[in-house]
């Protein structure tokens, strides 16, 4: 038997991931757009009051700038229309444009508005607006998940909206650009307890470092990685590209491991601990899961990343 990603998928099946996550947004996502945007309204205010979102760079916001300057000009009802188009998924000029970004541009596009609605620059949710039944149950839902998961579906519904970018053929990407990998006096070396196979800590060193050419440098060429909550992307080229575009100063703060045999001489090693995004820094740290399939080179051939289901999950290293 050789491995194949299908197969890599299913490596530490006990593993509990954070299944509420999934199903929340699928929730939200048959609400009416007027109560998506009044639902994440209140969650966003709800959360504000306990964690903070780091404003984005100014190289970041410049992406969106032109599209931000003509959503400021418009009326209140242009406004609302605008943004009811974008959870609609609508066919217009800019929700094509909204679908070109990367989810760093798109969430920091919604940083933008939300402080412009803040400040009466852009209509904000009518004053009493009451979301339906439904709409209160998934409100209701997100409060019950732990922050790493409430931060979770807030992106999903943000990277969700606009046009589905799977239409609109050949289009330029629009991403932040890539910042210069962290000098040697900036490096941290991260330690695993259980586990010391040198590409699983260099995967994390160098991904901490915003190394990613380095890193991409584990991978087999049909290698693959796979992002909580979505498919594997394969091959070295789709790789780098997702580690550049979607990747940049994370904080990997691994804690334990193991490590054991697997066919074929491949090695699979799962390691639990938690990471930072840089838009919420220390403020939320995210549970997770790292399981890697290397093959007898000690290459990486499979990584998944999952969300985990309660901080417990932390301590289950069982295959
Ligand atoms: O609609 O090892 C308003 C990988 C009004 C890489 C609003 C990883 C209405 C490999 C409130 C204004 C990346 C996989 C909207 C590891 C409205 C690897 C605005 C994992 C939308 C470890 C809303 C990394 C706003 C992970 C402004 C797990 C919402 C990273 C903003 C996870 C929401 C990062 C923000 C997460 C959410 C970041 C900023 C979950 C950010 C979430």
């Amino acid at each position: 038997m050789s491995f194949t990603i299908d197969s890599a998928r299913n490596i530490f099946p006990g593993t509990l991931s954070a299944d509420a996550v999934p199903a929340i947004s699928a929730r939200f996502g048959q609400l009416s757009a007027e109560d998506q945007l009044a639902l994440i309204w209140f969650a966003y205010l709800e959360m504000g009051k306990t964690i903070t979102i780091a404003a984005p760079g100014a190289a970041s916001m410049q992406f969106a700038e032109s599209t931000l300057a003509q959503v400021k000009q418009m009326s209140y009802r242009e406004q609302t229309q605008f943004m009811c188009d974008l959870a609609n998924r609508a066919d217009t000029p800019l929700c094509r444009t909204y679908a070109t970004w990367s989810p760093n541009i798109k969430l920091g596009f919604w940083y933008q508005l939300g402080q412009w609605m803040e400040q009466g620059l852009v209509a904000p949710i009518p004053e009493g607006y009451r979301l339906s039944a439904n709409a209160a149950a998934v409100l209701q839902s997100i409060r019950n998940v732990e922050p790493g998961q409430q931060i979770t579906v807030l992106r999903n519904s943000v990277v969700d909206m606009g046009f589905d970018p799977a239409k609109l053929g050949t289009y330029n990407r629009v991403a932040e650009p890539v910042v210069a990998p962290k000098s040697d006096d900036q490096r941290r070396k991260v330690t695993i307890e259980g586990v010391d196979n040198p590409t699983v800590l260099s995967y994390m060193d160098n991904l901490n470092a915003n190394d990613f050419d380095a890193l991409v440098q584990l991978f087999t060429p049909d290698g693959a990685i796979q992002p909580p909550f979505q498919r594997p992307i394969v091959g070295k080229e789709a790789v780098l590209r997702f580690f550049r575009e979607e990747c940049q100063n994370l904080n990997l703060i691994p804690e334990r491991g193991v490590s054991e045999p697997a066919a074929d001489g491949y090695t699979q090693i799962k390691i639990t601990g938690k990471v930072q995004t840089p838009w919420f820094g220390g403020g939320v740290g995210m549970n997770i899961a790292w399981r890697f399939l290397l093959n007898p080179e000690n290459q990486i051939f499979f990584v998944a990343i999952d969300l985990l289901a309660s901080p417990k999950e932390l301590l289950n290293l069982i295959r």
